[in-house]
């Protein structure tokens, strides 16, 4: 090999190792990342309750999984995911809003559900979303998470402010729990089904209907060749 080739090639993998390492250490909560539990897994979510995901029933219907939360005696009820999709700079990244779809699976439960987001290690600073859900039995309903205004969240643990943890987010969890809100959430048995959690604003049906109505112009569609 000449040597100008050999230098090449070694400052090539040494700048695809770089990038290598650069891209391990930006893993993080990105903008627009969407967890639809396709397949049977449970993406790391984990918690108290029994966590599984059926591999169907999902908002995609027949074939699509979601992840499913049961509790089969009164206990604290949740789930939480500290791995590289939700952790990291969430303001860095640009992200506004949490999009998520909820269904009571089952039976149905009186549901107080929460969005919350922890800074730190377990006893890091928490905000609770203030917004309590009771999903509908049988149906999933999209909720969506504003995480603009501090004003619509509480903060059960520690005392840094909602922007302050949304540059280092450590965990993302949901959680039954009934007022008053502190660190302690309350005991409930049942079960619920939750699905395709977005990161960042949702694509308004506006804006998905004009990118339809402009791939359906005769100039845009791609050309079959002759
Ligand atoms: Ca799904
Ligand atoms: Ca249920």
């Amino acid at each position: 090999m000449k040597r100008g080739m050999m230098r090449f090639g070694m400052s090539l993998a040494a700048a695809l190792v770089m990038t290598c390492a650069v891209g391990a250490a930006r893993a993080a909560a990105v903008n627009g990342f969407t967890e639809t539990f396709s397949g049977s897994g449970t993406a790391n979510w984990s918690g108290g309750s029994i966590h599984s995901n059926p591999g169907t029933g999902g908002v995609g219907g027949a074939g699509d999984g979601y992840l499913q939360l049961s509790n089969a005696f009164a206990g604290n009820f949740g789930t939480q995911n500290s791995g590289e999709n939700y952790t990291g700079d969430w303001s860095a990244a640009g992200i506004t809003q949490v999009s998520f779809y909820l269904r009571d699976v089952g039976a149905d439960q009186p549901f107080a559900f929460h969005f919350l987001l922890t800074q730190g290690g377990s006893f890091g600073t928490t905000w609770q979303y203030i917004t309590s859900i009771d999903p509908p039995t049988g149906q999933w309903q999209q909720y969506t998470v504003d995480l603009t205004s501090e004003a619509n969240w509480t903060r059960v643990r520690g005392s840094d402010s909602l922007a302050a943890v949304l540059q280092s987010v450590s965990f993302a969890h949901f959680r039954h729990d009934l007022e008053p809100y502190f660190s302690n959430p309350d005991p409930i048995a049942g079960d619920i089904g939750i699905d395709s959690i977005r990161l960042g604003a949702v694509p308004e049906p506006t804006s998905l209907a004009a990118c339809v109505a402009l791939l359906s112009l005769p100039a845009l569609r791609p050309r079959r060749r002759r």
